[in-house]
């Protein structure tokens, strides 16, 4: 047994929670189901693994370079006030879970294995459960697993002595949310690469399914047949025809944006913090610091070009031969390698200016709980939004949607982690489907006990099945054979 225990830590922690390695073993055990020659396997899996580290330097970039601009308001205006990021959330789960339930944060890996089984299981057995899309991104599976503990245990304290009944409970409910918010968003993804073949694994998947749904019915194309306007079809006159290119789009935009609040930080605290060197010049530190953010962002898209394709070319093994039509889930940086590049930095705005007033709402409001913008909620879930809501709805779609989003990503944020106790340790992981799905789930599960888990268990597996019976002779095409799925739905459009 303790060989078994420990053959799984070490899967777990250099594999299953590094998504480099996971995909770089998804993709040898793809190619070598495809029979692909051995050099073949190693050049594939060491390009999927290599895209992947350059994908993680884009996105640890992002969030290492400005995360703390944005915590470091709370510092400066001495305000005690939770931060809203994944982070930060699982922070508050490894110092809290033990004062607040008596246990320890291990379980919390072993539900994360144990989730993981029931998401395979779930894929593997397409035909009944129509789900097609495993989760593959580990340190948010981490994360999720980490908050999932907490949330569940809140809901059934009458669980806290039975472990085993608490752990397969979880397991079941987490690993169903995995593998149905992946599911749910297979079409949106497909349409958005043209048939890469990926799906979305992170933490706003049902977010991306209500945001592209609400694009296309309130934004999306009129009567008269009229297309909406995309942000690149929106060509600006003059000098502002600058903004069309992405990179600079982007500088001038974290330059006033980042600009304007490391000002407010001011020379000193930065000092004091170690970020700006004594003597050295502001105004040059800024424009830097603005400017990586477009660094990132190009490093992040060469990581998503590089080893996507590898991976959409050797899932085909693992769809053909272990799990039929299923699609790998990926972190939802990559949709920043499609779509409209300026969706990223006018959705990340447009989610800002939605916190800012929802923070603002809280302060009058008195509110017990208080709310700092946390950086991973506030630009990756808004950016993604924007991409998706942009394909159907247009500008209009990719400006308001993500507005209403940072809404509720930090009312919802207070509501649920005030309730649950997370608050009182700094930090709540704050993304979309945290922040809006998960408080529902927990409150039918608080409210109405063991019946409200198998409510929560059986509208989550209910889920694929509509989506199933709203288009039988599409669902499975569209990850089969896309192309395929493209002359069904042309025929569709003649008819
Ligand atoms: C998260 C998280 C990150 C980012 C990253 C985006 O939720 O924990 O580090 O989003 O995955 O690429």
């Amino acid at each position: 047994m303790d060989i078994l225990m420990n053959m799984w830590s070490y899967f777990a922690t250099n594999i299953l929670q590094q998504p480099a390695f996971m995909i770089g073993l998804i993709v040898a055990v793809g190619y070598i189901l495809l029979k692909k020659p051995w050099y073949d396997v190693i050049a594939g899996v060491i390009k999927a693994i290599v895209g992947y580290l350059i994908l993680s330097v884009g996105s640890s970039g992002l969030v290492s370079n400005f995360r703390p601009v944005l915590v470091g308001l709370k510092d400066r205006f001495n305000m005690d006030a939770m931060v809203i990021d994944p982070y930060f959330g699982q922070n508050a789960v490894t110092v809290g879970v033990t004062e607040k339930f008596g246990k320890g944060f291990g379980d919390a890996m072993i539900l994360l294995l144990i989730a993981f089984i029931v998401n395979i299981l779930l894929v593997r057995f397409s035909k009944l459960t129509k789900l097609r899309a495993l989760f593959t991104t580990g340190h948010v599976q981490v994360q999720q697993a980490a908050t999932a503990y907490w949330l569940i245990m809140f809901a059934l304290p009458g669980l806290l002595t039975h472990n085993v009944a608490l752990l397969v409970i979880m397991a079941v409910i987490l690993g169903a949310y995995w593998a149905v918010g992946s599911n749910l968003i297979i079409k949106p993804c497909q349409e958005l690469t043209d048939g890469a073949g990926i799906s979305l694994a992170h933490q706003q998947m049902f977010g991306i399914a209500v945001n592209t749904w609400l694009a296309e019915k309130l934004f999306g194309k009129k009567k008269d047949g009229k297309e909406v306007k995309k942000i690149d079809d929106i060509e600006l006159p003059g000098f502002m025809s600058i903004f069309n290119e992405n990179m600079v789009c982007t500088s001038i935009l974290m330059l006033l944006f980042f600009g304007a609040i490391l000002c407010i930080l001011g020379r000193d605290y930065l000092t004091e913090q170690g970020f700006l060197a004594e003597g050295a010049s502001m105004v040059f530190y800024v424009i830097q610091t603005c400017f990586y953010f477009s660094v990132y962002l190009a490093i992040l898209q060469l990581g998503v070009r590089t080893f996507v394709t590898e991976l959409t070319q050797s899932f085909q093994g693992i769809a053909d031969k272990l799990l039929p039509g299923s699609v790998p889930g990926v972190d939802c940086a990559v949709a920043f390698g499609f779509g409209s590049a300026n969706a990223v930095p006018l959705g990340f705005l447009a989610g800002f200016l939605g916190q800012i007033i929802a923070i603002a709402a809280l302060v009058v409001l008195q509110s017990p709980v208080l709310v700092i913008c946390g950086f991973v909620p506030v630009f990756f879930d808004n950016a993604t939004i924007a991409i998706f809501a942009n394909e159907k709805g247009g500008i209009k779609a990719a400006l308001i949607l993500p507005f209403i989003s940072g809404l509720c990503q930090v009312f919802g944020s207070a509501l649920i982690a005030g309730w649950v106790g997370m608050a009182a340790y700094g930090g709540y992981l704050g993304m979309w489907d945290w922040a809006v799905v998960w408080p529902v789930m927990t409150g039918v599960m608080k409210v109405l006990s063991y019946v409200g888990v198998a409510i929560v268990a059986i509208a989550l597996l209910a889920i694929p099945q509509l989506q199933y019976r709203a288009d039988k002779e599409g669902y499975f095409l569209m990850t089969e054979d896309y192309e395929a799925y493209k002359e069904l739905k042309e025929k569709r459009a003649a008819k």
